[in-house]
């Protein structure tokens, strides 16, 4: 890949004189690029967006640049400023906030923020705390957004049910005849099916307000201040679409309040620590400063176990199908990776009182 080019086409024309490969994320490439500009270095971020994953990258930046905006805007009203607590896209010279190289290559390129570090594993409660009051507040910044403007990037997202129909659908067709091996999986999930209409029940009745959410609120999309650690940008935006904030917030705890990787081999580390779900939930409802309903913070025990299991099908589905979605690192990765999400979802059931006692406490 010839980046030299693609900066040109960014309005880039300073020498690059580093370029590596970032391997966090399972789906885009994304990689940091530096270029000498007379007597000082710039970082960008590169990323290739995955087309088979992201049918319609224009609509994908289309969203990101108006939340992006969005953010801009209310942050500069709150703080005078949004330098480092926003990603800033850089414009093609033609205008576009991406470029297009031809054979499904899309690029982005953005401002890489500096003195800052993304985690991929939760190392202290004060972390997860400040991860939860980011993606509250993220949510705070888009309550006012018009959700109806934005495109729905991947239909059906974290429609748990839909997901459910998917993995049906994969079981049944057993694309890469896996399917013998993983029975106990399988019925282990099937099992669980009825209650994980929880989520999307309460969001058609009305119970609970569809917002404008990120979807994908693992720990490692959010960037902390290397000096401070305090959590300052949310990155990622790829799926900011119209969803429900237990969305958000059943992703981030099946993620970090995770005692394992999400791909780790040896099952008797995977567990859910309930100390962690507490400072998450705590940061979450501060950082929503008073946006989130009651119902809300009611089911988030359910989003809890509801985002574990979806992706427990997705991976196993994945699995079945012959890994055509994930990025995998060996034949069986997503079969590891949905083990993983099993085993957390039976230490989630066998904690149940406890998180609904703990969730009592974080209403206020
Ligand atoms: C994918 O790209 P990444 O790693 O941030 C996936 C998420 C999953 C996650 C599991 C668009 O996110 O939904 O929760 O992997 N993103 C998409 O690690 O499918
Ligand atoms: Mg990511």
């Amino acid at each position: 890949m010839d980046f030299q080019d693609i900066a040109a086409q960014f309005g880039i024309t300073a020498p690059i004189v580093a370029e590596e490969e970032i391997h966090s994320g399972n789906i885009n490439r994304t990689y940091l690029v530096t270029v000498q500009d007379e007597d000082e270095a710039r970082q960008y971020i590169f990323q290739r967006i995955n087309t088979f994953v992201f049918k319609n990258p224009e609509a994908v930046m289309s969203n990101i640049i108006k939340v992006t905006e969005h953010i801009k805007q209310k942050l500069t009203e709150k703080h005078g400023t949004y330098d480092r607590r926003v990603l800033s896209f850089l414009k093609t010279t033609d205008g576009k906030p991406y470029y297009y190289s031809g054979t499904h290559h899309f690029f982005r390129v953005y401002e890489y923020v500096a003195n800052a570090v993304a985690h991929d594993v939760v190392d202290s409660a004060d972390m997860f705390y400040e991860a939860g009051r980011e993606f509250g507040e993220f949510q705070g910044c888009l309550s006012d957004f018009p959700a109806q403007t934005l495109a729905e990037i991947i239909p059906d997202f974290h429609n748990t049910p839909a997901r459910y129909a998917a993995f049906h659908q994969a079981v049944d067709a057993d694309k890469a005849g896996r399917r013998a091996e993983v029975e106990e999986e399988i019925r282990f999930l099937l099992d669980r099916q009825d209650g994980c209409e929880a989520i999307t029940n309460a969001l058609c009745s009305g119970e609970i307000p569809v917002r404008v959410t990120h979807n994908d609120t693992k720990i490692n999309n959010i960037l902390f201040d290397k000096d401070t650690d305090e959590a300052i940008c949310v990155i990622d935006l790829d799926t900011v679409m119209p969803g429900s904030s237990l969305y958000d917030f059943g992703d981030a705890v099946r993620y970090g309040a995770s005692t394992a990787r999400e791909d780790e081999r040896d099952l008797s580390k995977v567990s859910f620590d309930l100390a962690l779900y507490e400072q998450f939930a705590k940061g979450f409802v501060k950082g929503a400063d008073g946006l989130l309903h009651d119902e809300e913070i009611a089911l988030m025990p359910h989003s809890a176990l509801i985002m574990t299991l979806e992706l427990a099908t997705r991976f196993l589905a994945d699995y079945l199908n012959g890994d055509e979605y994930f990025k995998i690192n060996a034949p069986d990765h997503n079969l590891v990776r949905a083990r993983c999400q099993i085993r957390l979802a039976q230490d989630i059931e066998a904690k149940w009182e406890d998180l609904c006692e703990i969730t009592r406490r974080c209403r206020h």
